[in-house]
């Protein structure tokens, strides 16, 4: 059984376009497809605002690892791409994020999904909206989502990096 994997990328440490494709291509060789990927935004530091500027992307995936299994990749990756954990919503060379996993719903600790705080995050929502606008999110598509967003500060840059 294949499942559709949504994945949330991002940094503000180092060079976060060229560590974002190094995640993807790493994922890959654990066996997450990728079938679509986002541009790259330019945005505005969330939840911290004192750090730098984060380069956002998101990809769609095909797989047949289970949620944990995905968590477990994402977390390796995430380690051998320089990830020091330290302040909560503070800079990272990346951040890899499992948005929803097909339609499954999750309340664990370490794994929730969807990703509670997608429906309020336009960083997520608007590179989101490019690979997977169809998605249901809490009863709207994910392109109804990114329509209330604030997009404020938000830059969509070229695809390439
Ligand atoms: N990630 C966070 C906290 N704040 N801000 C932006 N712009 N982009 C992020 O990916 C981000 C954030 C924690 O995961
Ligand atoms: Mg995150
Ligand atoms: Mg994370």
């Amino acid at each position: 059984v294949v499942a559709k994997v949504l994945l949330g990328l991002g940094g503000n440490l180092g060079d976060p376009a060229l560590t974002i494709s190094s995640a993807l291509t790493r994922l890959e060789q654990f066996g997450l497809r990728i079938t679509r990927r986002s541009a790259l935004y330019s945005t505005p530091p969330w939840g911290v605002a004192d750090q730098p500027g984060f380069i956002n992307a998101c990809a769609l995936a095909e797989t047949k690892l289970s949620p944990r299994a995905v968590l477990a990749a994402a977390l390796t990756v995430e380690t051998e791409l320089g990830r020091v954990r330290e302040v909560r919503w503070g800079p990272r060379t990346i951040d890899i994020d499992i948005l929803a996993y097909d339609d499954v719903t999750l309340d664990e600790p370490d794994l929730a999904l969807p990703h509670p705080r997608l429906t309020e995050r336009a960083f997520v929502l608007l590179p989101l909206a490019e690979v997977a606008p169809d998605h249901l999110i809490a009863g709207r598509t994910v392109r109804a989502w990114a329509d209330l967003a604030d997009a404020r500060g938000i830059e969509r840059l070229a695809r390439a990096g």
